[in-house]
């Protein structure tokens, strides 16, 4: 007689967090039963999400925040924009995980439990952004296929994890290492299990950088399960694309990673600049490394009222990829004008930065507040799109808010 096989305790615990509730008699589920509680799931409810977050898809689930709930210095769980390229995976069990490291550029093959991860290697905290390359899309035209982000696909939440760089000090690379490349355990959309949905990476001088962590805790708590739990790469202020969720292999390259998405145009924009709508062949297109400086306006509300004669407070954050703000200015005439905000410097490199300002407005009537960073090398934020590109990365134009003085 054959055994019936029940679904395994790692798997149950998954299932619970996406369901919010324990499965009470979970013991009794045979493998593969589809449970109607995840058949028309609620996203806010599953990922733990405001209910004002936009979802832009649900297969696979991608969800932006907008400008005003990003107002928190440190982005909490409920606020953070989730954007996934295939299937949250449900067999993340922390009791064995474990973390392996293999390519050209390795002398062996070394595998850590997460265990050992966390105990052998000193731990380190730090506030990272995270902003998707995509975000912004939405405004291109001609408009760029993908998820329609507007400008809410960014995060800083605060890290805790071990440096990347230690670990590979200890699994000791050759010196014909150029790039590190990540393999996770989310399934492709197809569900063919040989697919990877997304295997990025970056060169092995962002590798080694203090910053670049394997994270198991975000804000203090385990990693939510839609953001990478139990394991994630991050490296802060790249597309965060680069920073791989749900994290099971680490392969050092002895040349640039070609995994899926870094080829091709995924996640790449043409190196010399081309008009709108132009086709680029493959060879021209480069891989995005630094993220361009951009701000966003968090107070108020776009749309939000005021009385004539009072004064506004307004306040965002800046961040300047692997770079920092140097300053912020904003306008209310359509930026005939500017004046200097109060900025303050980021908790660590690649956090992101709060600024403020108060403004009075002349009289009654209807007004745009625009914001614009300059980063340390003095390159602001152009006012208008940037460069058109086929997949619509990297528009760091200056965010607006439209106020009323009545
Ligand atoms: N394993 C895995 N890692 C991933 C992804 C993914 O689909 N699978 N998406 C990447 C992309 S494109 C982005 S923008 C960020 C989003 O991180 P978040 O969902 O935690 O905000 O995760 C990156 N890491
Ligand atoms: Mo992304």
């Amino acid at each position: 007689m054959q055994r019936r096989k029940f679904v395994k305790k790692g798997v149950l615990i998954s299932l619970s967090t996406l369901l919010g509730a324990e499965i009470v008699y979970g013991k009794n589920l045979p493998m593969g039963y589809e449970l109607l509680g995840l058949q028309d799931p609620d996203p806010f409810k599953m990922f733990d999400k405001d209910s004002q977050m936009v979802v832009l898809n649900d297969k696979p689930w991608n969800i932006e925040a907008q400008a005003h709930l990003l107002d928190d210095k440190i982005t909490p769980n409920r606020y953070m924009f989730i954007r996934n390229n295939g299937i949250i995976p449900s067999n993340t069990s922390v009791d064995d995980w474990t973390l392996s490291f293999d390519g050209e550029s390795v002398y062996e093959k070394k595998t850590f439990s997460l265990k050992d991860l966390k105990s052998k290697f000193k731990q380190y905290t730090y506030q990272l952004t995270l902003e998707c390359g995509g975000n912004g899309r939405s405004e291109f035209d001609p408009p760029a296929k993908g998820n329609q982000w507007t400008v809410g696909a960014v995060s800083c939440a605060e890290w805790t994890g071990i440096r990347l760089r230690d670990v590979l000090e200890d699994v000791g690379i050759k010196s014909d290492a150029v790039y590190i490349g990540y393999h996770a355990v989310d399934t492709h959309l197809s569900g063919d299990p040989k697919k990877e949905p997304i295997s990025r990476g970056v060169p092995i001088s962002k590798a080694l950088q203090d910053e670049t962590l394997l994270a198991f805790k975000m804000n203090g708590e385990e990693i939510p399960l839609a953001h990478g739990y139990p394991l994630r790469l991050i490296a802060g202020g790249w597309p965060a694309s680069a920073s791989g969720k749900w994290l099971k292999g680490i392969s050092v390259r002895n040349k640039v990673h070609d995994g899926t998405k870094m080829t091709g145009t995924a996640y790449r924009v043409p190196c010399e600049p081309v008009a709108p709508g132009e086709k680029v062949a493959d060879e021209n297109m480069c891989i995005i490394e630094s993220m361009p400086v951009k701000s966003l306006i968090t107070y108020p509300k776009s749309g939000a009222v005021i009385n004539e004669g009072k004064s506004l407070k307004i306040r965002g954050h800046a961040w300047a990829g692997e770079l920092s703000a140097e300053k912020v200015e904003y306008s209310i005439d359509f930026g005939s004008s500017w004046k200097e905000c109060s900025l303050e410097t980021p908790a660590n490199r690649l956090a992101w930065q709060h600024f403020s300002a108060d403004l009075r407005f002349p009289k009654k009537g209807y007004y745009e507040v625009w914001a614009r960073a300059t980063d340390s090398n003095g390159v602001a934020q152009p006012m208008v799109l940037p460069g058109w590109n086929p997949k619509g990365y990297l528009n760091n134009a200056c965010h607006r808010i439209a106020i009323k003085v009545s």
